[in-house]
Protein backbone atom coordinates (compact mmCIF):
# COMPACT_ATOMS: atom_id res chain seq x y z
CA UNK A 1 0.00 0.00 0.00
CA UNK A 2 1.51 3.16 -1.15
CA UNK A 3 -1.16 6.70 -0.43
CA UNK A 4 0.31 9.56 -1.81
CA UNK A 5 -2.99 11.26 -2.12
CA UNK A 6 -6.05 11.45 0.95
CA UNK A 7 -8.92 13.24 2.02
CA UNK A 8 -8.43 13.98 5.59
CA UNK A 9 -11.08 15.94 8.15
CA UNK A 10 -9.99 18.69 10.65
CA UNK A 11 -11.31 21.13 13.10
CA UNK A 12 -10.06 23.43 15.44
CA UNK A 13 -10.97 23.82 19.30
CA UNK A 14 -14.26 25.41 19.66
CA UNK A 15 -13.48 28.59 22.57
CA UNK A 16 -14.86 28.63 25.79
CA UNK A 17 -17.68 30.44 26.90
CA UNK A 18 -17.51 33.80 28.89
CA UNK A 19 -19.32 33.11 32.13
CA UNK A 20 -21.48 35.17 33.40
CA UNK A 21 -21.03 35.08 37.55
CA UNK A 22 -21.59 37.48 39.67
CA UNK A 23 -19.26 38.32 42.39
CA UNK A 24 -20.86 37.15 45.82
CA UNK A 25 -19.11 37.19 49.50
CA UNK A 26 -21.18 37.51 53.25
CA UNK A 27 -21.56 41.14 53.39
CA UNK A 28 -21.51 41.97 50.15
CA UNK A 29 -24.95 42.51 48.78
CA UNK A 30 -23.91 43.15 44.95
CA UNK A 31 -20.08 42.44 44.38
CA UNK A 32 -20.44 42.92 40.60
CA UNK A 33 -20.04 41.15 37.41
CA UNK A 34 -16.56 38.55 37.72
CA UNK A 35 -17.35 36.20 35.31
CA UNK A 36 -13.29 35.25 33.34
CA UNK A 37 -13.14 34.88 29.67
CA UNK A 38 -13.38 31.12 27.83
CA UNK A 39 -10.20 29.98 26.77
CA UNK A 40 -8.95 29.72 22.94
CA UNK A 41 -9.23 26.85 20.89
CA UNK A 42 -6.85 24.36 20.09
CA UNK A 43 -5.37 25.81 16.79
CA UNK A 44 -4.51 22.40 14.06
CA UNK A 45 -0.82 22.78 13.07
CA UNK A 46 0.75 20.76 9.80
CA UNK A 47 4.52 20.08 10.43
CA UNK A 48 6.42 18.84 7.92
CA UNK A 49 8.72 15.30 8.83
CA UNK A 50 11.67 13.60 6.72
CA UNK A 51 10.70 10.63 8.87
CA UNK A 52 7.58 9.76 6.92
CA UNK A 53 7.83 9.50 3.25
CA UNK A 54 3.98 8.57 2.38
CA UNK A 55 0.59 9.15 3.42
CA UNK A 56 -0.31 6.04 4.63
CA UNK A 57 -0.49 6.96 8.31
CA UNK A 58 -3.60 8.95 7.11
CA UNK A 59 -5.61 5.61 5.44
CA UNK A 60 -6.27 4.62 9.22
CA UNK A 61 -7.22 8.10 10.77
CA UNK A 62 -8.88 10.74 8.96
CA UNK A 63 -10.49 13.23 11.45
CA UNK A 64 -8.00 15.46 13.66
CA UNK A 65 -10.05 17.54 16.21
CA UNK A 66 -7.83 20.21 18.58
CA UNK A 67 -9.24 20.73 21.82
CA UNK A 68 -11.90 23.10 22.93
CA UNK A 69 -11.11 25.98 25.03
CA UNK A 70 -12.54 25.66 28.28
CA UNK A 71 -15.46 28.04 29.98
CA UNK A 72 -14.78 30.66 31.74
CA UNK A 73 -15.30 30.63 35.42
CA UNK A 74 -16.53 33.00 38.59
CA UNK A 75 -13.74 34.82 40.19
CA UNK A 76 -12.46 36.27 36.64
CA UNK A 77 -10.84 32.88 36.12
CA UNK A 78 -9.81 32.53 32.48
CA UNK A 79 -10.79 29.28 30.82
CA UNK A 80 -7.51 27.05 29.66
CA UNK A 81 -7.13 27.77 25.85
CA UNK A 82 -7.61 24.27 24.22
CA UNK A 83 -4.35 22.38 23.23
CA UNK A 84 -3.35 22.76 19.91
CA UNK A 85 -2.47 19.18 17.32
CA UNK A 86 0.21 18.73 15.72
CA UNK A 87 -0.77 16.50 12.78
CA UNK A 88 2.88 15.46 10.81
CA UNK A 89 3.02 15.18 7.33
CA UNK A 90 6.01 13.97 5.07
CA UNK A 91 8.01 16.89 3.16
CA UNK A 92 6.51 17.88 -0.11
CA UNK A 93 2.95 17.66 1.31
CA UNK A 94 0.87 19.73 -1.09
CA UNK A 95 -2.54 20.84 1.13
CA UNK A 96 -5.64 22.01 -0.39
CA UNK A 97 -8.99 22.51 0.34
CA UNK A 98 -12.28 20.73 -1.47
CA UNK A 99 -11.56 23.18 -4.16
CA UNK A 100 -8.19 22.23 -5.25
CA UNK A 101 -6.91 25.93 -3.91
CA UNK A 102 -3.18 25.67 -2.33
CA UNK A 103 -3.73 26.08 1.03
CA UNK A 104 0.08 25.66 2.39
CA UNK A 105 3.27 23.47 0.93
CA UNK A 106 5.22 21.53 3.74
CA UNK A 107 8.19 21.97 1.86
CA UNK A 108 11.44 21.76 4.36
CA UNK A 109 11.67 20.01 7.44
CA UNK A 110 10.84 21.00 10.74
CA UNK A 111 8.16 23.24 8.77
CA UNK A 112 5.38 24.27 11.08
CA UNK A 113 1.96 26.39 9.43
CA UNK A 114 -1.45 26.92 11.26
CA UNK A 115 -3.69 25.71 8.63
CA UNK A 116 -7.02 26.42 11.36
CA UNK A 117 -7.28 28.55 14.12
CA UNK A 118 -9.02 27.81 17.35
CA UNK A 119 -12.53 29.19 18.25
CA UNK A 120 -11.76 32.32 20.45
CA UNK A 121 -12.80 32.46 23.80
CA UNK A 122 -15.72 34.52 24.86
CA UNK A 123 -15.41 37.08 27.00
CA UNK A 124 -16.71 37.49 30.44
CA UNK A 125 -19.65 39.43 32.00
CA UNK A 126 -16.84 42.19 33.23
CA UNK A 127 -16.55 43.17 29.72
CA UNK A 128 -20.04 44.53 29.44
CA UNK A 129 -20.48 46.36 32.51
CA UNK A 130 -20.82 49.92 31.69
CA UNK A 131 -22.20 53.54 33.89
CA UNK A 132 -25.61 52.41 33.85
CA UNK A 133 -25.69 48.38 33.21
CA UNK A 134 -23.84 47.58 36.86
CA UNK A 135 -23.97 43.94 36.86
CA UNK A 136 -24.44 42.20 33.39
CA UNK A 137 -25.78 39.12 33.96
CA UNK A 138 -24.81 38.09 30.30
CA UNK A 139 -21.59 36.85 28.91
CA UNK A 140 -20.22 36.34 25.44
CA UNK A 141 -20.05 32.54 23.52
CA UNK A 142 -16.95 31.33 22.20
CA UNK A 143 -16.19 30.74 18.33
CA UNK A 144 -17.50 27.15 17.32
CA UNK A 145 -15.66 26.15 14.66
CA UNK A 146 -16.52 24.23 11.87
CA UNK A 147 -14.47 20.82 10.52
CA UNK A 148 -13.21 21.00 6.83
CA UNK A 149 -12.20 18.40 4.52
CA UNK A 150 -8.81 19.12 2.97
CA UNK A 151 -6.84 17.18 0.43
CA UNK A 152 -2.91 15.86 1.09
CA UNK A 153 -1.03 15.40 -2.19
CA UNK A 154 2.62 14.40 -1.84
CA UNK A 155 5.39 15.56 -4.26
CA UNK A 156 7.87 14.01 -3.05
CA UNK A 157 11.00 16.69 -3.18
CA UNK A 158 14.64 15.65 -4.03
CA UNK A 159 17.69 16.46 -6.17
CA UNK A 160 18.01 13.61 -7.85
CA UNK A 161 15.08 10.92 -9.15
CA UNK A 162 15.82 7.89 -10.82
CA UNK A 163 13.77 6.57 -13.14
CA UNK A 164 13.65 3.43 -15.96
CA UNK A 165 11.87 0.27 -16.34
CA UNK A 166 11.69 -2.07 -13.78
CA UNK A 167 14.33 -4.21 -12.97
CA UNK A 168 16.67 -1.87 -14.30
CA UNK A 169 18.64 -1.63 -11.00
CA UNK A 170 17.00 1.78 -9.93
CA UNK A 171 17.12 0.43 -6.10
CA UNK A 172 19.82 -1.31 -6.33
CA UNK A 173 22.05 1.82 -7.07
CA UNK A 174 19.85 3.83 -4.59
CA UNK A 175 21.06 1.50 -1.86
CA UNK A 176 25.04 1.39 -2.84
CA UNK A 177 24.89 5.28 -2.83
CA UNK A 178 23.24 6.24 0.10
CA UNK A 179 22.07 4.38 3.41
CA UNK A 180 19.00 3.72 2.30
CA UNK A 181 17.54 -0.34 2.58
CA UNK A 182 15.14 -0.72 -0.46
CA UNK A 183 13.98 -3.78 -1.41
CA UNK A 184 15.58 -5.30 -3.91
CA UNK A 185 14.78 -8.49 -6.24
CA UNK A 186 14.86 -9.97 -9.97
CA UNK A 187 11.61 -9.19 -10.97
CA UNK A 188 9.09 -6.14 -11.88
CA UNK A 189 7.47 -3.80 -9.67
CA UNK A 190 9.80 -4.64 -6.87
CA UNK A 191 9.54 -1.12 -5.43
CA UNK A 192 6.36 0.29 -4.91
CA UNK A 193 6.13 3.65 -3.03
CA UNK A 194 9.11 6.32 -3.69
CA UNK A 195 12.43 5.77 -1.46
CA UNK A 196 14.53 8.61 -0.58
CA UNK A 197 18.30 8.22 0.40
CA UNK A 198 20.88 10.83 1.19
CA UNK A 199 23.83 10.94 -0.91
CA UNK A 200 27.06 12.49 0.34
CA UNK A 201 29.81 13.07 -1.41
CA UNK A 202 33.04 14.57 -0.14
CA UNK A 203 31.74 17.89 1.49
CA UNK A 204 28.39 17.62 -0.67
CA UNK A 205 24.90 16.13 0.29
CA UNK A 206 21.95 15.66 -1.68
CA UNK A 207 18.72 13.65 -1.95
CA UNK A 208 18.01 10.75 -4.26
CA UNK A 209 14.77 9.24 -4.95
CA UNK A 210 13.96 5.75 -6.60
CA UNK A 211 11.14 6.10 -8.23
CA UNK A 212 8.78 2.78 -9.02
CA UNK A 213 9.64 1.58 -12.69
CA UNK A 214 7.60 2.87 -15.46
CA UNK A 215 6.57 1.23 -18.81
CA UNK A 216 4.55 2.40 -21.61
CA UNK A 217 1.43 3.68 -21.19
CA UNK A 218 2.44 4.67 -17.25
CA UNK A 219 1.20 8.35 -18.25
CA UNK A 220 -2.15 7.02 -18.80
CA UNK A 221 -2.23 4.58 -15.76
CA UNK A 222 -0.67 1.31 -16.96
CA UNK A 223 1.54 -0.28 -15.08
CA UNK A 224 1.67 1.36 -11.53
CA UNK A 225 0.20 3.96 -13.41
CA UNK A 226 1.29 7.67 -13.57
CA UNK A 227 0.91 8.72 -9.89
CA UNK A 228 4.19 8.36 -9.64
CA UNK A 229 5.63 10.44 -12.20
CA UNK A 230 4.48 13.50 -9.51
CA UNK A 231 6.97 12.67 -7.80
CA UNK A 232 9.51 13.47 -10.02
CA UNK A 233 7.82 16.85 -10.65
CA UNK A 234 10.23 18.45 -7.85
CA UNK A 235 13.48 16.86 -8.97
CA UNK A 236 16.47 18.91 -10.31
CA UNK A 237 18.32 15.86 -12.02
CA UNK A 238 16.83 13.12 -13.39
CA UNK A 239 19.02 10.13 -13.75
CA UNK A 240 17.86 7.60 -16.27
CA UNK A 241 18.26 3.73 -15.37
CA UNK A 242 18.82 1.39 -18.54
CA UNK A 243 19.34 -2.44 -18.93
CA UNK A 244 22.22 -1.75 -21.48
CA UNK A 245 22.53 -6.07 -21.58
CA UNK A 246 19.22 -5.76 -23.03
CA UNK A 247 18.70 -8.72 -20.73
CA UNK A 248 15.17 -9.14 -20.48
CA UNK A 249 15.12 -9.04 -24.60
CA UNK A 250 14.52 -5.34 -24.34
CA UNK A 251 16.33 -2.99 -26.91
CA UNK A 252 18.22 -0.12 -24.70
CA UNK A 253 17.50 2.01 -27.03
CA UNK A 254 14.24 2.07 -27.38
CA UNK A 255 13.34 1.31 -23.31
CA UNK A 256 15.41 4.71 -23.53
CA UNK A 257 12.74 6.09 -25.43
CA UNK A 258 9.97 4.63 -24.90
CA UNK A 259 10.22 5.81 -20.73
CA UNK A 260 11.21 9.45 -22.01
CA UNK A 261 7.93 9.61 -24.09
CA UNK A 262 5.81 8.46 -21.09
CA UNK A 263 7.64 10.97 -18.99
CA UNK A 264 7.25 14.35 -21.10
CA UNK A 265 3.70 13.27 -22.35
CA UNK A 266 2.93 13.79 -18.29
CA UNK A 267 4.18 16.89 -17.82
CA UNK A 268 6.24 18.36 -21.09
CA UNK A 269 7.96 20.93 -18.82
CA UNK A 270 9.99 17.61 -17.44
CA UNK A 271 11.99 18.16 -20.54
CA UNK A 272 14.11 21.17 -19.05
CA UNK A 273 15.23 18.96 -16.56
CA UNK A 274 18.86 17.69 -16.94
CA UNK A 275 19.06 13.98 -17.58
CA UNK A 276 22.09 11.23 -17.09
CA UNK A 277 21.95 7.94 -18.53
CA UNK A 278 23.35 5.21 -16.34
CA UNK A 279 24.41 2.29 -18.55
CA UNK A 280 23.71 -0.51 -15.95
CA UNK A 281 24.36 -4.16 -16.07
CA UNK A 282 27.40 -3.68 -17.57
CA UNK A 283 28.81 -7.08 -16.64
CA UNK A 284 26.38 -9.19 -18.64
CA UNK A 285 26.39 -10.17 -22.90
CA UNK A 286 25.82 -7.98 -24.89
CA UNK A 287 26.44 -4.90 -22.74
CA UNK A 288 29.54 -3.62 -24.77
CA UNK A 289 28.32 -3.72 -28.09
CA UNK A 290 24.74 -2.18 -27.14
CA UNK A 291 26.51 0.52 -25.69
CA UNK A 292 28.35 1.57 -28.45
CA UNK A 293 25.21 1.81 -30.33
CA UNK A 294 23.39 3.80 -27.53
CA UNK A 295 26.34 5.93 -27.38
CA UNK A 296 26.13 6.42 -31.11
CA UNK A 297 22.93 7.94 -30.73
CA UNK A 298 22.59 9.55 -27.52
CA UNK A 299 26.27 10.12 -26.92
CA UNK A 300 26.19 14.23 -28.15
CA UNK A 301 23.14 15.14 -26.24
CA UNK A 302 23.45 12.78 -22.94
CA UNK A 303 25.96 12.27 -20.59
CA UNK A 304 26.35 7.93 -20.93
CA UNK A 305 27.39 6.28 -17.61
CA UNK A 306 28.56 2.62 -17.79
CA UNK A 307 27.53 1.24 -14.89
CA UNK A 308 27.82 -2.40 -12.91
CA UNK A 309 26.55 -1.35 -9.79
CA UNK A 310 26.25 -5.06 -7.91
CA UNK A 311 29.92 -4.61 -7.49
CA UNK A 312 30.19 -0.29 -7.70
CA UNK A 313 31.53 0.36 -11.05
CA UNK A 314 30.81 3.65 -12.31
CA UNK A 315 29.21 4.98 -8.91
CA UNK A 316 32.36 7.56 -8.80
CA UNK A 317 31.77 8.61 -11.95
CA UNK A 318 27.89 9.26 -11.66
CA UNK A 319 28.26 10.93 -7.93
CA UNK A 320 30.91 12.99 -9.59
CA UNK A 321 28.94 14.43 -12.12
CA UNK A 322 25.67 14.44 -10.63
CA UNK A 323 27.83 16.69 -7.52
CA UNK A 324 28.86 18.83 -10.66
CA UNK A 325 25.37 19.66 -12.28
CA UNK A 326 23.98 20.36 -9.37
CA UNK A 327 26.30 22.72 -8.45
CA UNK A 328 25.08 25.21 -11.25
CA UNK A 329 21.28 24.42 -10.71
CA UNK A 330 19.01 26.55 -8.38
CA UNK A 331 18.15 25.22 -5.48
CA UNK A 332 14.20 23.77 -5.42
CA UNK A 333 11.76 26.02 -4.55
CA UNK A 334 8.33 25.49 -2.84
CA UNK A 335 5.56 25.67 -4.92
CA UNK A 336 3.88 29.81 -5.95
CA UNK A 337 0.59 30.10 -4.88
CA UNK A 338 -1.89 32.55 -3.82
CA UNK A 339 -1.73 31.60 -0.25
CA UNK A 340 -5.90 31.04 0.71
CA UNK A 341 -7.03 30.71 4.87
CA UNK A 342 -9.50 28.40 5.54
CA UNK A 343 -10.44 30.18 8.86
CA UNK A 344 -13.16 32.57 8.26
CA UNK A 345 -12.46 36.04 9.78
CA UNK A 346 -15.29 37.51 11.52
CA UNK A 347 -17.11 40.23 9.83
CA UNK A 348 -19.90 42.87 11.34
CA UNK A 349 -21.12 43.43 7.93
CA UNK A 350 -25.19 43.03 7.63
CA UNK A 351 -27.85 42.24 4.40
CA UNK A 352 -31.41 42.59 4.78
CA UNK A 353 -33.43 40.51 2.75
CA UNK A 354 -37.05 41.04 2.79
CA UNK A 355 -38.56 37.97 2.49
CA UNK A 356 -42.75 38.92 2.56
CA UNK A 357 -44.14 42.44 2.53
CA UNK A 358 -44.25 42.52 6.20
CA UNK A 359 -41.26 39.98 7.13
CA UNK A 360 -37.54 41.20 7.11
CA UNK A 361 -34.62 39.05 7.53
CA UNK A 362 -30.47 40.57 9.00
CA UNK A 363 -28.06 37.93 7.95
CA UNK A 364 -24.29 38.28 7.49
CA UNK A 365 -21.50 38.20 10.23
CA UNK A 366 -22.94 40.47 12.61
CA UNK A 367 -25.49 38.23 12.80
CA UNK A 368 -22.92 35.17 14.16
CA UNK A 369 -21.40 37.62 16.22
CA UNK A 370 -24.30 38.83 18.02
CA UNK A 371 -25.58 35.09 18.72
CA UNK A 372 -22.83 34.60 20.42
CA UNK A 373 -23.27 37.50 23.08
CA UNK A 374 -27.21 37.62 23.23
CA UNK A 375 -29.31 35.40 25.06
CA UNK A 376 -32.93 36.30 24.55
CA UNK A 377 -34.41 35.29 28.35
CA UNK A 378 -32.21 38.06 29.66
CA UNK A 379 -33.12 41.55 29.96
CA UNK A 380 -29.69 43.34 29.70
CA UNK A 381 -28.36 40.59 26.87
CA UNK A 382 -31.99 42.11 24.90
CA UNK A 383 -30.50 45.74 25.84
CA UNK A 384 -27.29 45.32 24.26
CA UNK A 385 -28.86 43.34 21.43
CA UNK A 386 -30.92 46.43 20.43
CA UNK A 387 -28.34 48.97 21.14
CA UNK A 388 -25.88 46.77 18.74
CA UNK A 389 -28.42 47.00 15.83
CA UNK A 390 -28.94 50.49 16.85
CA UNK A 391 -25.60 51.73 16.76
CA UNK A 392 -24.70 49.40 13.57
CA UNK A 393 -27.27 51.02 11.63
CA UNK A 394 -29.42 48.04 11.05
CA UNK A 395 -32.88 49.93 12.27
CA UNK A 396 -31.84 52.69 9.83
CA UNK A 397 -31.84 49.93 7.21
CA UNK A 398 -34.67 48.05 8.16
CA UNK A 399 -36.74 50.89 8.15
CA UNK A 400 -35.49 51.96 5.05
CA UNK A 401 -35.93 48.48 3.44
CA UNK A 402 -39.65 48.77 4.55
CA UNK A 403 -39.77 47.71 7.79
CA UNK A 404 -42.43 49.78 9.90
CA UNK A 405 -44.60 49.20 14.03
CA UNK A 406 -45.01 45.37 13.98
CA UNK A 407 -43.06 43.88 10.82
CA UNK A 408 -41.40 40.88 11.69
CA UNK A 409 -37.64 40.89 12.03
CA UNK A 410 -35.37 37.44 12.09
CA UNK A 411 -31.79 37.87 12.84
CA UNK A 412 -30.72 34.28 13.42
CA UNK A 413 -32.58 32.46 15.68
CA UNK A 414 -33.97 35.30 17.22
CA UNK A 415 -37.62 36.90 16.03
CA UNK A 416 -39.55 39.88 17.13
CA UNK A 417 -41.62 43.17 16.44
CA UNK A 418 -40.21 45.77 14.88
CA UNK A 419 -41.07 48.94 16.77
CA UNK A 420 -40.08 52.27 15.15
N1 LIG B 1 24.01 -8.40 -13.50
C1 LIG B 1 23.64 -7.31 -12.87
N2 LIG B 1 22.48 -7.31 -12.20
C2 LIG B 1 22.15 -6.18 -11.55
C3 LIG B 1 22.93 -4.99 -11.60
N3 LIG B 1 22.30 -4.05 -10.89
C4 LIG B 1 21.16 -4.60 -10.41
N4 LIG B 1 21.06 -5.88 -10.82
C5 LIG B 1 19.98 -6.84 -10.51
O1 LIG B 1 18.80 -6.46 -11.19
C6 LIG B 1 17.66 -6.88 -10.45
C7 LIG B 1 16.70 -5.73 -10.24
O2 LIG B 1 17.30 -4.76 -9.43
P1 LIG B 1 16.45 -3.65 -8.66
O3 LIG B 1 17.43 -2.69 -8.10
O4 LIG B 1 15.46 -4.26 -7.76
O5 LIG B 1 15.71 -2.99 -9.92
P2 LIG B 1 14.65 -1.80 -9.96
O6 LIG B 1 14.98 -1.00 -11.16
O7 LIG B 1 14.64 -1.09 -8.66
O8 LIG B 1 13.30 -2.59 -10.21
P3 LIG B 1 11.77 -2.17 -9.83
O9 LIG B 1 11.75 -1.77 -8.41
O10 LIG B 1 10.99 -3.39 -10.09
O11 LIG B 1 11.42 -1.06 -10.76
C8 LIG B 1 18.19 -7.45 -9.15
O12 LIG B 1 18.21 -8.84 -9.22
C9 LIG B 1 19.59 -6.87 -9.07
O13 LIG B 1 20.49 -7.71 -8.33
C10 LIG B 1 24.15 -5.04 -12.32
O14 LIG B 1 24.90 -4.09 -12.42
N5 LIG B 1 24.44 -6.21 -12.95
MG1 LIG C 1 13.18 -0.94 -7.27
Amino acid sequence: MFIDKVKIYIKAGNGGNGSASLHTEKYISNGGPDGGDGGKGGDIIFEATTSENTLNMFHFQKHFRAENGENGGKKNCYGKCGKDLVVRVPVGTVVKNKEGKIIADMFEDGQRQVILKGGKGGRGNFHFKTSRRQSPSFAEHGVKTEEHEVVLELKTIADVGLVGFPNVGKSTLLSVVTEAKPKIANYHFTTLSPNLGVVSYYDKTFVMADIPGLIEGASEGAGLGHSFLRHIERTRVLVHVVDISGSEERNPISDFELINNEIFSYDESLKDLPMIVVANKMDMPNAQENLDKFTKKYGATHTIIPMTTIIHEGVELLLETLAKVLEDLPPLSPLEFEPISLDQEESDDFQIDVLDEEVFEVTGGLVKILSRKVNMDDYDSFRYFQRVLKDKGVIAALRKAGAHDGSTVIVGDIEFDFVD
